[in-house]
């Protein structure tokens, strides 16, 4: 009988085997920063594979349950969750992975300090992050719009490093009609003295245990559409823990994301209390959700290096035709395009990550402003697609054991779907790339930002990648001024290209930017071979919409032509 056993992966300290993250930190980080906040770092990237990992696995295993009724019949409307996932919860806390990004220590770059943190936690935490992701971003909402009795009220809560006194948030934007277009929300506030009460129905709630929600609704009286629209503030239960003029009609039934409750709810006379002036809600709200859209790009490198991490272990162990996997050249270009994906997003998510932290500080200059505003749906929109992508392409490297429940592997590829989807799809995300584009400007200063940086180039090693790059400016420049002469219907059409178009350039310049650093500075030169190979293969081609290729698109999208 055969007793062959294949070796499974084995993850190592995640943050001492992760050369990209330590050199992008030594590279951004003042020394004293980096000696201050190391051994934080090393001890999460062993924890991730230790205790949190088995959280994570356990809250994945065990699913959140809706209990409508109490055994005598009285409707309770209960959400278990598993003692793992309010373990994550306390982890969070405890770990200072809100905290982080308001105590402001090191300033404009503890944005920096806290997204590490992020990135390290997120792949084993069950999804934990899509909470923390809501909560940010509505301390950032607060933090702008609120007035000081309910910043004074929420704020330190939701920014808390004590589990005992840390809040999480939920973010209630989807009703029925529609995430995307939320002009039809049917939610209507009424004014009850000094606050309000909702009643409508939100269809997608997710993390449904958090103690608060930034929500949308329509004062009575205010007009159709998205402009009528009011952010909100509400506190899902009372002192007693009964829920607030809130019914939880079911939880989805999720492809993925599954330790992570997600319901519908009806709200009936919910009091809430509206965040600012009536008004203005989209743009309002719009302040949270490009935060949890920095935090969905964070994720989805994260996990991109997760997938990584174990398809190149096993590729040291598993043997086939005679050789383990890391000997036969096909997968190893396979390996090799992969990690230098995930190089190129790393470096756009956390460069978007640092211009945060200025931006927040207004220590960012106009351009830095313009390039964050882009930038943001740009990384959300392009390592979502990556991720999902990469991770497809990990499990294969595992053979059938990529596609079997038990080995963990398939729980990634589930959870990566949704970065696409929630916090925009990609086509929203691409015209909300043209919004930022027309209404500030952002593409003549982002533009200008890589011409810069590009301009600074000058190792030999370098010249040809930056050559080709700065032919992808210039590409993109002129198609950018032939948006002036183009129809609404053209530049929607070619919105989604030019947003991935930018992305890839404007990884271009970061990579090359960051391999003269390593040149330089630790004469390393892997970070060259990233660049040099990112600039021959990943650089973007513009298509020119004509009226003929618009009929060609419909034709080809209907599959139908009329012949048939
Ligand atoms: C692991 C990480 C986890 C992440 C957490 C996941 C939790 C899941 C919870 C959810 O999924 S919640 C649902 C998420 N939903 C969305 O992200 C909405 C997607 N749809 C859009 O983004 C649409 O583009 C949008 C709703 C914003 C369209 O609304 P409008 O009202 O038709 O847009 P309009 O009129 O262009 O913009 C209204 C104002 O907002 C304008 O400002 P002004 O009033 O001054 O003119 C815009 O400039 C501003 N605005 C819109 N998007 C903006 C923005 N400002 C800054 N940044 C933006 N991105």
């Amino acid at each position: 009988m055969n007793d062959f056993f294949q070796t499974p992966p084995r993850l190592g300290n995640q943050y001492d085997e992760d050369r990209v993250l330590k050199t992008y930190l030594e590279w951004k980080l003042p020394s004293s920063m980096l000696m201050e906040i190391q051994p934080e770092l090393y001890r999460l990237g062993q924890r991730v594979i230790e205790d949190i990992y088995k959280l994570g696995q356990e809250a994945e295993a065990s699913p959140p349950k809706h209990i409508p009724y109490d055994p005598w019949g009285k409707r309770i409307d209960h959400i278990e969750v598993s003692q793992a996932w309010k373990k994550l919860d306390k982890i969070a806390a405890e770990e200072q992975l809100i905290a982080i990004g308001y105590e402001r220590r090191h300033g404009a770059l503890s944005r920096i300090h806290q997204f590490a943190k992020l990135y390290l936690f997120h792949p084993s935490s069950a999804i934990y992050t899509c909470p923390l992701a809501m909560t940010d971003g509505a301390a950032r909402a607060l933090e702008l719009y609120a007035d000081e009795s309910l910043k004074k009220h929420a704020f330190p809560h939701l920014t808390s490093s004590d589990p005992a006194h840390f809040w999480t948030s939920g973010q209630w934007m989807t009703e029925r009609t529609g995430g995307s277009d939320v002009s039809g929300t049917s939610t209507i506030a009424k004014r009850d003295g000094s606050h309000y009460r909702l009643n409508g129905v939100k269809w997608f709630t997710s993390a449904t245990t958090s103690k608060i929600a930034m929500t949308l609704a329509r004062i009575e009286g205010a007009p159709e559409g998205s402009k009528g629209l009011s952010l909100f503030y509400l506190e899902l239960r009372d002192q007693m823990g009964k829920l607030n003029g809130i019914h939880i009609n079911r939880l989805k039934d999720k492809l993925g994301t599954r330790a992570l409750p997600t319901a519908e709810l009806t709200l009936e006379d919910a009091p809430a209390l509206l965040v600012g002036k009536a008004g203005d809600g989209v743009k309002k709200i719009s302040s949270l959700f490009n935060i949890t859209r920095v935090y969905n790009a964070c994720c989805a490198v994260g996990y991109m290096r997760r997938a990584l991490a174990l398809a190149r272990d096993y590729a040291t162990k598993r043997v086939a035709f005679g050789h383990t996997l890391s000997k036969h050249v096909l997968h190893l270009e396979t390996l090799a395009n992969m990690q230098v994906e995930f190089t190129a997003a790393f470096h756009l998510v956390f460069h978007a990550v640092e211009l945060l932290g200025k931006d927040e500080l207004n220590e960012a200059t106009e351009m830095e402003r313009a390039v964050l505003r882009l930038l943001t749906p740009l990384i959300k929109l392009y390592t979502a697609k990556q991720a999902i992508a990469l991770i497809s392409e990990a499990l294969e490297a595992f053979g059938g054991a990529g596609y079997i429940e038990d080995t963990g592997l398939p729980q990634l590829l589930r959870n990566a779907q949704v970065l696409s989807i929630w916090e925009g799809t990609t086509n929203i995300l691409s015209l909300d790339a043209l919004r930022a584009i027309h209404k500030e400007n952002a593409a003549v200063l982002f533009l200008e930002d890589m011409q810069k940086r590009l301009s600074q180039i000058n190792n030999k090693e370098l010249t040809q990648s930056q050559i080709k790059t700065q032919y992808a400016v210039q590409k993109l420049k002129k198609y950018i001024q032939s948006m002036s002469q183009m129809s609404d219907e053209k530049q929607q059409a070619g919105a989604r290209q030019l947003a991935f178009g930018l992305a890839q350039t404007y990884a271009a310049s970061l990579l090359l930017e960051q391999a003269q650093w390593s040149l330089n500075n630790n004469k390393d030169t892997l970070p060259v071979m990233t660049a040099t190979r990112w600039c021959e293969k990943s650089l973007p081609e513009l298509v020119h919409f004509s009226e003929s290729y618009k009929k060609e698109s419909q034709i080809l999208a209907m599959d139908y032509n009329g012949f048939h």
